[in-house]
């Protein structure tokens, strides 16, 4: 078999090693909160950003040559998969992810699409199952194509709709096969650029059809496996309809889908909805619907999705903290929905970005870890609502009082006195458990 990489097996070596190929924190067996470390990190590799990025932008082409590159695209969709494998099994990652078209081109015709991607998946699987690496979550690319310029499920054109559609069919069958326990939905193109040409009641109500045909697919087909949101406020249209977890879970209410969806976070998405990474994980816990991570991060002073690879531990600590709240991720995981710079093009800055983005979320999940066992926040937190717990308090919470009741109240009790919220404190202590 060939070799694509020229780096070798990636070791953990501990927090002392300077050697830019080894763990400094990742260590997979080394226990957490009781749980080995790689079943609190669900690590994926991203097949499109690690497999076909090549380092273009706006405003230049590639910068990267792979050696997997080959002229004929279907003999490169095969290549892919072999380098993709020999990446995971090098650094020790034991899931992927994929959208149809990166995983298989696009060919002259849908079927001939469909045969691509059936030969090729099959390939997958018997590498699957040779490594014991897994598919995390399928997708369907229903926004790079220029039939999707007006959108998918929300376009105008309901060809193209139905295109859409049988993607989605398709990639569900496929991720099937594969044994995904995970199907994600990013809405590409499901948006607006002006509201002067768009019917924005008739796009969500199409919207709502196709996840509803998805959602009836899931379970005829077998597939059985846990349907996934990712929000994103915008990019490419000005106005994505999925813009932050509290609304789309608006529009799965107002659509009766809230049972059959979850969702994948995306921090870059988070701070693009001018979110931090940890409210929308946060929103997404408390309504019970937090499934999925796409681990990256963004740069504050650009603006736009630039999927970097994430190196911020301050970050990575309060995202594993709302993880470790939810009880882990359930059937999700930590997806790298990121890619290496364009000037970043040698094979070994791909394992460097990879191995400083597990150890960053490695280290993010023991301070994470130690800052719950000791409730710091916790334990602050019960006391700051502490007067919700007796006298007039816990009759707001049981609902056992009127307007007029709280307003006699209050005419007896007008003196309100506060506590400090203590944000400088707090901010402090998190920063001495992540020196530590
Ligand atoms: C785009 C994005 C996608 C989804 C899958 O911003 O994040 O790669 O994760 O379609
Ligand atoms: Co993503």
């Amino acid at each position: 078999m060939k070799e694509y990489f020229k780096v070798g097996k990636i070791n953990y070596e501990g927090p002392s090693s300077k050697n830019p190929l080894a763990f400094k924190h990742y260590n997979k067996d080394e226990l957490v909160l009781g749980k080995p470390m790689k079943e609190h990190l669900k690590f994926a590799m991203s097949w499109w950003h690690t497999l076909c990025a090549k380092g273009s932008d706006q405003f230049g082409g590639n910068t990267m040559v792979r050696t997997f590159e080959k002229s004929d695209p279907l003999e490169e969709a095969y290549a892919k998969v072999d380098a993709g494998f020999e990446f995971m099994e090098k650094l020790g990652i034991e899931y992927f992810c994929f959208h149809d078209r990166d995983m298989a081109p696009e060919l002259a015709t849908l079927k001939e699409s469909n045969e691509a991607l059936d030969k090729v998946s099959d390939y997958v699987l018997e590498k699957m199952q040779k490594t014991g690496i897994k598919c995390l979550w399928g997708t369907a690319n229903c926004f790079n194509h220029k039939r999707y310029l007006a959108g998918a499920g929300t376009s105008p054109n309901a060809t193209a709709f139905a295109y859409a559609a049988a993607q989605i069919k398709k990639a569900m069958d496929i991720t099937k096969k594969l044994g995904g326990k995970n199907y994600v939905f990013w809405g590409g193109r499901e948006g607006y650029d002006t509201l002067l040409n768009t019917d924005t009641k008739l796009e969500l109500d199409h919207y709502a059809t196709l996840l509803t045909l998805a959602r009836d697919y899931n379970k005829k087909s077998g597939l059985n496996a846990q349907l996934l949101i990712e929000p994103k406020p915008k990019e490419p249209t000005k106005h994505q309809y999925d813009f932050d977890v509290q609304t789309v879970l608006g529009f799965l209410r107002a659509y009766g889908l809230e049972n059959d969806f979850k969702m994948n976070i995306e921090a870059n998405h988070a701070t693009l909805a001018i979110h931090t990474f940890n409210h929308e994980l946060n929103m997404a816990r408390i309504n019970g619907v937090l499934g999925s991570i796409d681990a990256n991060q963004g740069d504050s002073l650009l603006g736009w999705d630039t999927d970097q690879f994430p190196t911020n531990v301050y970050d990575a600590t309060l995202a594993m903290y709302e993880v470790l709240l939810n009880g882990g991720l359930g059937n999700g995981g930590l997806n790298f929905d990121a890619k290496v710079r364009r000037q970043s093009f040698s094979d070994e800055d791909l394992f460097i970005a990879y191995i400083a983005g597990m150890d960053t979320f490695a280290k993010g999940l023991k301070v994470a870890a130690k800052l719950l066992e000791d409730h710091v926040f916790e334990d602050f937190k019960a006391e700051r609502y502490a007067s919700y717990k007796t006298g007039i308090g816990k009759q707001i919470d049981n609902k056992e009082v009127t307007l007029e009741d709280l307003s006699e109240y209050a005419i007896e009790h007008d003196t309100v006195t506060n506590n400090s919220g203590s944000q400088e404190l707090l901010e402090a202590i998190l920063n001495q458990y992540i020196y530590q």
